[in-house]
């Protein structure tokens, strides 16, 4: 296992298997970058790595689709497995494992490391010299309420008593020089933290790492249960401890490769409009735009030649997908473990947004555990769903046998479908997410295959208008825009450039945008 130690290591390791793609001519940060990335994603071109951006001093950088699919034959999952520490052509189903196995390890707690061996402090900045406004943050969509500079990036918190730290992803939105908008929903780690904060009559301390060792991302959007440290985790995960650093104005560690630094303090009374930005299941999030607690920065620490990592939330497959769909499935094969199901492996449909996840059981799993597949439905149905974090986000559940491989969709569309039967292939679980509703009782097919919970489906939906099916609730034809890709023109309203990727530097992709490319 080999463990990339920073975001530079990691943009090395991909540039070896050419799945970074430098773009030296200048880009705006103004939607024509997100448009561009946007396109890698669709065309899984190489991770665009913007180094010249409109008004942004030389020097920074911005990193877009860091954990995006590639069209290698073969490396399909490469951005993730590189991240994790695992050869570049492992696959989806594998990787989801090797976080599993993980969990049954004892955590190891980071190491503190001196300043000096530390790139994130090669430039600090605090009290009245703070400047967010350096950074290459760009607007994403057309259409969010601002510019987004946490999107890939590590949120970290500890409760008041000191017990417990929480690294986690919660996107924020700049809002000038030195302040932050931020998402924190209560249910999240982030939101817990914080609501003990102002229990006690304070802001909460928090520091946000954006451009941290690439392993770190995928255990911030990771279901850990209350109270457990991620970066433990992922120090379990490699069999090292991370390496971590003293911030400047808040009492936390921060990662010491970090490419940016972010410190200061949540208010508890202060808020501003946030929101909305393009999300991702693949429409406008306009439920979103509201008044947000305010991150007053204190200090800001970086690299010299700071890269900015940027997800571009939207349609399946981007980093909200993979960062929260393999770790979240990884959690998933863990918890049906400790719970004695026969599970083989587990995996998040990424071309689903997030939306249907699979558990695939061992081939003996009727004779291992004595069940039939009406109460093996049901078994899976109960430990998946009633497990806190683990259910939130999980609307659908696929059950299969697992001799295919469930990380491809095509297979899965076809197992799924020529296995499952119509009418006696579903169970309902909505006793678990709404209580106080009737269960209607699970109906499961006969062979291992079949299993439906679709309890969360409304549920899940954010808002009650959108459940209601009022014809103003129906998400179609809403995608976000991101500038609009027409083919392979950029062009973008207001900025008024246009471009393809093959002009950025991406030999060959106009073709493969046709259809024939290989
Ligand atoms: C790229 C990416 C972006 C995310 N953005 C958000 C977000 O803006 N708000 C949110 O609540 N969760 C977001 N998530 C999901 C959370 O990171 C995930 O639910 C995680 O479990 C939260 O950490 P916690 O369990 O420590 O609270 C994102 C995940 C990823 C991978
Ligand atoms: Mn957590």
């Amino acid at each position: 296992m080999e463990h990339l130690k920073s975001l530079r290591d990691f943009i090395a390791a991909l540039d070896a298997i050419g799945e970074i793609q430098p773009i030296d001519k200048e880009v705006d940060w103004r939607l024509e970058l997100g448009a561009v990335a946007r396109r890698t994603y669709e065309l899984r071109a190489p991770a665009p790595l913007f180094n010249t951006i409109t008004d942004i001093d030389e020097g920074f950088r911005v990193l877009s689709a860091p954990g995006g699919l590639s069209a290698q034959p073969g490396l399909t999952y490469s951005r993730i497995a590189l991240a994790l520490g695992l050869p570049a052509d492992t696959g989806g189903a594998e990787i989801v494992t090797a976080l599993a196995d993980a969990r049954r390890r004892e955590p190891i707690p980071p190491v503190e490391v001196d300043r000096a061996a530390a790139p994130c402090k090669e430039n600090v900045m605090k009290g009245d010299d703070v400047d967010l406004l350096k950074f290459p943050t760009p607007l994403i969509h057309d259409g969010d309420g601002g510019r987004y500079i946490q999107s890939f990036g590590m949120n970290i918190a500890r409760t008041p008593d000191g017990a417990w730290t929480n690294w986690s992803i919660n996107r924020m939105m700049l809002v000038d020089r030195n302040r932050l908008a931020c998402l924190i929903p209560p249910p999240q780690h982030l939101g817990m933290i914080r609501a003990q904060w102002t229990e006690r009559g304070e802001d909460m301390p928090v520091a946000v790492a954006l451009g941290v060792e690439p392993g770190l991302p995928y255990v911030g959007g990771m279901p850990l249960p209350e109270g457990e440290d991620e970066s433990h985790f992922l120090g379990a995960y490699f069999g090292e401890p991370l390496e971590l650093v003293k911030a400047e104005t808040v009492d936390l560690l921060v990662p010491a490769t970090a490419e940016i630094v972010i410190e200061g303090y949540v208010s508890r009374t202060d808020l501003v409009e946030e929101g909305p930005m393009g999300e991702y299941p693949g429409y406008p999030d306009r439920g979103s735009h509201s008044p947000k607690p305010v991150l007053h920065v204190t200090a800001v620490t970086h690299r010299n030649d700071a890269i900015l990592p940027v997800a571009v939330a939207g349609a399946p497959v981007e980093e909200d997908h993979t960062g929260w769909g393999l770790p979240h499935a990884a959690e998933m094969v863990h918890v049906l473990r400790e719970a004695g199901v026969p599970v083989s492996a587990c995996w998040g449909v990424l071309e689903s947004a997030a939306h249907w996840w699979v558990v695939a059981l061992k081939p003996s799993g009727h004779e291992d555990s004595g069940l039939g597949s009406k109460e093996m439905a049901q078994r899976v149905g109960e430990v998946v769903f009633g497990a806190g974090k683990l259910a939130f986000g999980v609307p659908k559940l696929l059950l299969v046998e697992h001799d295919f491989d469930i990380a491809d969709p095509a297979q899965l569309i076809w197992a799924f479908a020529s296995r499952a039967h119509p009418e006696h292939g579903e169970a309902h679980l909505a006793v678990l997410v709404e209580p106080g509703r009737p269960a209607p009782g699970p109906a499961a097919s006969d062979p291992v295959g079949g299993l439906i919970g679709f309890g969360r489906c409304l549920a899940r939906a954010k808002t009650a208008r959108r459940a209601s099916f009022s014809r103003q609730a129906r998400w179609r034809g809403r995608r976000p825009r991101s500038g609009q890709l027409g083919d392979l023109a950029v062009v973008i309203p207001g900025v008024c450039r246009s471009t393809t990727l093959e002009k950025l530097g991406f030999p060959g992709f106009s073709a493969l945008a046709a259809g024939t490319r290989g």
